[in-house]
């Protein structure tokens, strides 16, 4: 203890002893939770069942009595059921478009956007960004978080920002050009676009200032990130978050690039089977659950985000002792069955990105074919590649079907498609289709 931390310097936060640190969630755990079941009738009610009081939080252990919470109940409780606060208090709202029916509904007092603007200035300093720097802000603006969030971090930090919002891909390259952008904000995907956009415009992304960018809202491959950095010069960060915890700024690599960190003081994470709902020890691959510990608008108390990840709990040589995650290659959702086989469709990206002369464009439909289910993987290869040597493009054909093979232990149904026609995505990539007929 006795540590002293000022605003001016908040990412002083991040390296702070492990004995402060656990302490400061503790206290901030006992008093979200207070507030939670003083204010959340479901909570509440899902305490008493279970025969808790606020009080039973004596350690940081017992967060492991509380109830979890999931995303069907904040559809359930839709718009503002779970609101801790007066309607008066809250200064913004955000919401996710869920795949089917009512969005999900987040809000934030102005405290809570205070805490969202120091994770992510703590996060962009992290990655080495300052108040010299020229920020694209080319997540979407809206309901999404991404935008916005991203937006006043950035803001807070210092920079100068470029808040061109996802779209009209042409011209946000000549923005960025034009204005010096020196890191940009988006969806890795999107930025796979842009490459091929500056490609075709005769811009060479390499003499550019841009020199990192801030990737995430979608999963992506260490393979993708190595293809960014070789074919911009820049280097890809990679950054977690969801709506439901604040948006992006939950975790966020530093300049190791390896695992993100997270900001811990205010989101405590725990790892669980998603099965059976046990904590796991440290270390092991699971589903992330995160405690929001000090957003006041709308607590998350044990929100199960589907993510599957693991806690680093190695020692980061950039010196931040709070801990990371890893790269979430997965939510628990996305996973597919084929005939017995789990494939999660990152194994496919890694897979396909493993072999050179392919694109970033890919995706993957699910069918049924007398009666078995299948994959079927389609691919766009570098423009200059396509041709019409029949022999080479059969091996590059074959060479892709065996890899995918030996990663996922299954024969896909692989189709060399002409350069254009997947569609590219200016936000998050919806890649897998599912054609499935359902027994
Ligand atoms: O995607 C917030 C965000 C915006 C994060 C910008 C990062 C950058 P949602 O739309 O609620 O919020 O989606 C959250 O996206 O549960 C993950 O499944 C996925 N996701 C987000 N970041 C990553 C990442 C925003 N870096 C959901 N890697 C999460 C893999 C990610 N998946």
């Amino acid at each position: 203890m006795g540590q002293h931390i000022s605003n001016d310097d908040v990412s002083a936060l991040d390296f702070v002893s492990e004995e402060y640190l656990r302490k400061l969630q503790l206290d901030r755990l006992q008093k979200i939770v207070k507030h939670t079941y003083d204010n959340v009738e479901l909570f509440r009610t899902r305490m008493q069942e279970r025969n808790l009081t606020p009080a039973d939080i004596r350690t940081l252990k017992d967060i492991a009595k509380l109830p979890f919470t999931v995303k069907t109940d904040l559809r359930d409780t839709y718009p503002f059921g779970l609101f801790a606060v007066p309607l008066s208090e809250i200064v913004r709202f955000h919401a996710s478009s869920g795949t089917t029916g009512k969005p999900i509904v987040v809000s934030y007092t102005q405290e809570d956007l205070n805490v969202w603007m120091e994770v992510l200035k703590r996060g962009f300093s992290g990655c080495g960004l300052t108040r010299d720097d020229i920020i694209q802000v080319s997540y979407g603006y809206g309901l999404f978080t991404g935008g916005l969030g991203a937006h006043y971090g950035a803001e807070a930090l210092g920079a100068a920002v470029i808040p061109t919002g996802g779209g009209n891909t042409k011209r946000q390259i000549m923005l960025m050009r034009d204005f010096g952008a020196t890191a940009i904000c988006c969806t890795p995907s999107y930025f796979n676009f842009m490459i091929e956009q500056a490609e075709a415009d005769g811009i060479d992304m390499h003499k550019l200032p841009l020199r990192a960018g801030i990737f995430g809202a979608e999963p992506w491959s260490d393979e993708m990130r190595k293809r960014i950095e070789a074919a911009s010069g820049i280097k890809a960060y990679n950054i977690y978050g969801l709506s439901e915890i604040i948006g992006p700024g939950v975790a966020i690599e530093c300049e190791h690039q390896s695992g993100m960190h997270i900001f811990e003081d205010h989101f405590y994470p725990e790892i669980i089977d998603p099965d059976t709902c046990e904590v796991l020890p440290e270390g092991e691959v699971g589903e992330l659950v995160l405690t929001t510990l000090s957003k006041y608008a709308m607590p998350m108390i044990r929100y199960r985000t589907r993510d599957l990840t693991r806690i680093i709990s190695e020692k980061c040589p950039c010196g931040r002792t709070i801990r990371r995650i890893d790269r979430i290659s997965s939510r628990s959702d996305d996973m597919f069955i084929i005939r017995g086989v789990n494939v999660f469709p990152s194994q496919i990206e890694t897979a396909l990105l493993s072999v050179e002369g392919t694109t970033a464009n890919y995706n993957i439909v699910l069918y049924t074919e007398n009666g078995l289910d299948n994959i079927e993987v389609n691919v766009e290869i570098n423009p200059a590649l396509f041709s019409d040597k029949i022999s080479e493009m059969e091996k590059l054909h074959s060479k892709l079907t065996r890899a995918i093979e030996n990663v996922i232990g299954l024969r896909v149904r692989l189709n060399i498609v002409a350069p254009n026609s997947i569609q590219r995505s200016e936000g998050k990539a919806k890649r897998v289709t599912d054609n499935r007929i359902k027994a």
